[in-house]
């Protein structure tokens, strides 16, 4: 068995066709890629589009970051000379032990591995991405959470100076956004450092920001600061700006379109010249490792 390097499997060659293949990665973490049986078994209903990676240039280029503006390539244009060190993020509020980390120590404390996760835009794109990060209840088992904590609460920088798109009403500023507890911990839910084995790029949200992959991408918030145990559930910047849009779940659902257009299928970012379309899957392909976090729920109500 050997580990996966981006020298020895570029995007091109890393096309799979089994269906369990982002799946398998993202549960067995920077693992055995290369030599596993990964590779050996053919299902051919899976598109090989759905199963590639997304180019880095398309991964750092194509980006959602309305601190820098709402255009795609205001993020990449405007973020390089954002500093983000010294940086540190505060993990308080329901815990027993608050603590506040400079970068450095996170780094340190949490070593990142590798998961591929497919992120999916409420827009209707998706890429797949090879992150650096490490398991968000590694931090929050750290501070300890009281029985109060029901929620977490994530907040982004506040940095106007910095940032030319706070200084616009357009969002609720900081970005802020939430997960229940159980999503919290789910070992799925990850705290990113990096990227195509590099750190973060600005543009992606250096030096720290959240990866929830069976949810939609807004929920993944950038430049975190603070990490808030709380008891009620908190109110995102996406909900305040339109709440019949965007509710506080935001589960990846094909069912349950948003009010302006449909979320049964897929753009697949860098694909070919004719983008292809793929069918968006349930809890965007994680269903047998966080269907069981919903049961009983009405998924429409709950969006
Ligand atoms: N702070 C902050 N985080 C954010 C956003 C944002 O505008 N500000 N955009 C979100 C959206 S809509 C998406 S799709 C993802 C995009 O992540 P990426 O640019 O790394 O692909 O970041 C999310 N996190
Ligand atoms: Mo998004």
């Amino acid at each position: 068995m050997k580990r996966f390097k981006y020298s020895e499997v570029t995007p091109e060659k890393i096309y799979n066709n089994r269906r369990t293949f982002i799946k398998n990665l993202g549960l067995a973490a920077g693992s055995t890629l290369v030599g596993s049986n990964l590779f050996t078994s053919a299902d051919a209903s899976t598109s090989k589009e759905e199963l590639k990676l997304t180019d880095y240039r398309y991964v750092t280029t194509y980006n959602n970051y309305y601190e820098f503006g709402t255009g795609k390539s205001d993020p990449v244009e405007r973020s390089q000379k954002f500093k983000t060190n010294p940086w540190d993020i505060v993990i308080d509020g329901e815990v027993e032990n608050p603590i506040t980390l400079s970068m450095e120590e996170i780094t340190e404390m949490f070593p990142s591995e590798e998961r591929i996760y497919k992120l999916r835009c409420v827009e209707g794109w998706s890429m797949i991405i090879p992150w650096l990060g490490f398991p968000l209840n590694k931090i929050l088992k750290k501070v300890s959470p009281t029985s109060k904590a029901k929620f977490v609460k994530f907040i982004s920088v506040l940095d106007p100076e910095q940032m030319i798109g706070q200084r616009f009403p357009i969002l609720d500023w900081p970005y802020k956004e939430g997960l229940r507890i159980d999503e919290a911990m789910h070992d799925l839910t990850i705290l990113v450092t990096g990227l195509y084995g590099k750190k973060l790029p600005n543009q992606n949200g250096s030096p720290l920001r959240l990866m929830v992959p069976w949810k939609y991408g807004f929920k993944s918030s950038k430049a975190l600061v603070n990490i808030k145990l709380v008891e009620k559930m908190p109110t995102s910047s996406w909900m305040k700006a339109s709440p019949n849009e965007y509710g506080f779940y935001s589960n990846v659902n094909p069912r349950v379109d948003h009010p302006r257009w449909s979320q049964a299928t897929e753009r697949v970012i860098g694909g070919g010249i004719i983008s292809p379309r793929i069918p968006t899957t349930m809890f965007n392909g994680y269903g047998d490792e966080v269907a069981s976090l919903y049961t009983g729920m009405d998924l429409k109500k709950y969006f």
